[in-house]
């Protein structure tokens, strides 16, 4: 036994091909309620996207129907859009955010 040039155990070690996860869209939708204000602070709070950022999204969603938040795993992606949508019932907003599948 002895250690391979990766720092692994060379008799032991299974070395599978990972395949990359699927990504999925975490899509904002319009309404007509929803502050303005209230969705860059969304878009900056669960995000991290800054305020220039915030707002050419949040303009998007708003003359568009709805724009592209972020791209992330399928368990991140349901994660954000759930407390999205938690967070903006919990302060009385329409708001909404789903998924789509990437591609
Ligand atoms: N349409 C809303 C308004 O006029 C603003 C808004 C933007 C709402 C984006 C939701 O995802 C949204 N106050």
């Amino acid at each position: 036994q002895h250690e391979d040039e990766e720092g692994g155990l060379a008799l032991q070690e299974a070395r599978p091909q990972l395949k990359a996860p699927s990504l999925y869209r975490v899509v904002m939708l319009n309404d007509d309620y929803t502050p303005m204000d209230f969705v860059i602070e969304v878009l900056e709070g669960f995000f991290n996207h800054n305020r220039e950022s915030a707002t050419k999204i949040m303009l998007t969603v708003h003359t568009q129907g709805k724009a592209v938040c972020g791209v992330f795993t399928r368990d991140v992606a349901e994660t954000k859009a759930t407390q999205v949508n938690e967070y903006a019932r919990e302060c009385q907003h329409p708001l909404l955010c789903q998924i789509e599948k990437d591609g």
